[in-house]
């Protein structure tokens, strides 16, 4: 299998995330976001929306949307299990990822500033405009043009931080229960939520200097390896990949 990925997507955390719990190797092919490797013909012909991560398969067919290929893993790689065995909770599972990709826009308002926007912010208009022409999505289109040349405001970035934050609440119901997201087992879920939260705490709970756990959330608030969030060897490959990811938060 070959990942066309970025270190610092959260939607490539999660199929690495996968792939890591399975135990899966795979050939990596880090997608060069700031040359907009991603909205080229070729990288458009394997995934049509113009994002990462794209996973290729042994045959030569291919994979989009992050929580998509984390169920073809599952479906196709069945040990250890990353779905609930109830159907219910199977359901519950796919609209707790949808609900999360929704959310996805919020976190483009924090991540974007430290090496996106950087880039974009030194296009003239003409590259600009030639590089927007190529970004298939109007939404991300606004999202590139905003990174180039409207930074987010104060209040929008309050806003997308209140949204990200209200994740935390939802999560803190469904974790009240158990140790983990939906039923009793790790799944998909979690996964689906790990590169949010970390995002949160980076940009949002760091920044706020809230390191003690907030008593309105006490459980996503505290160490998400011992909530259950990450499990023990999630944890160690999750902060390996964090700290690749994630030399450009410093
Ligand atoms: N729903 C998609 C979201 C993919 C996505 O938005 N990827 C981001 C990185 S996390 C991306 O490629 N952004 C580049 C762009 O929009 O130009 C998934 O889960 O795979």
């Amino acid at each position: 299998m070959l990942l066309h990925h970025a270190w610092r997507s959260s939607a490539s955390r999660r199929v690495r995330l996968c792939l890591a719990e399975k135990g899966l190797a795979y050939e990596s092919h880090v997608v060069d976001m700031e040359r907009m490797e991603h909205h080229s013909p070729e990288y458009l012909k394997v995934n049509p929306n113009g994002v990462v991560p794209t996973l290729i398969l042994d045959d030569g067919r291919s994979l989009h949307e992050s929580g998509t290929i984390c169920e073809y893993l599952d479906e196709t790689y069945p040990d250890p299990p990353l779905r609930p065995s109830d159907s219910y909770q199977r359901a519950v599972m796919r609209n707790w990822i949808r609900h999360v990709d929704g959310s996805i826009g919020n976190l483009i308002v924090f991540n974007w500033v430290h090496s996106l926007a950087k880039v974009a912010a030194k296009w003239s208009d003409e590259e600009l405009a030639e590089r927007l022409r190529k970004v298939p999505s109007r939404e991300r289109q606004e999202a590139w043009f905003r990174a180039a040349r409207k930074p987010y405001t104060e209040e929008e970035r309050a806003e997308a931080r209140h949204k990200l934050v209200l994740l935390l609440d939802r999560m803190e119901e469904m974790i009240g229960q158990g140790r983990w997201l939906v039923g009793d087992a790790y799944s998909i879920a979690d996964i689906a939520v790990v590169p949010f939260v970390k995002r949160i705490d980076e940009e949002i709970a760091r920044r706020n200097q809230r390191r003690a756990p907030s008593p309105r959330r006490p459980v996503v608030g505290s160490d998400p390896g011992a909530t259950g969030l990450c499990r023990g060897e999630d944890r160690a490959v999750y902060d390996a990949l964090s700290r690749k990811g994630l030399a450009w938060a410093s």
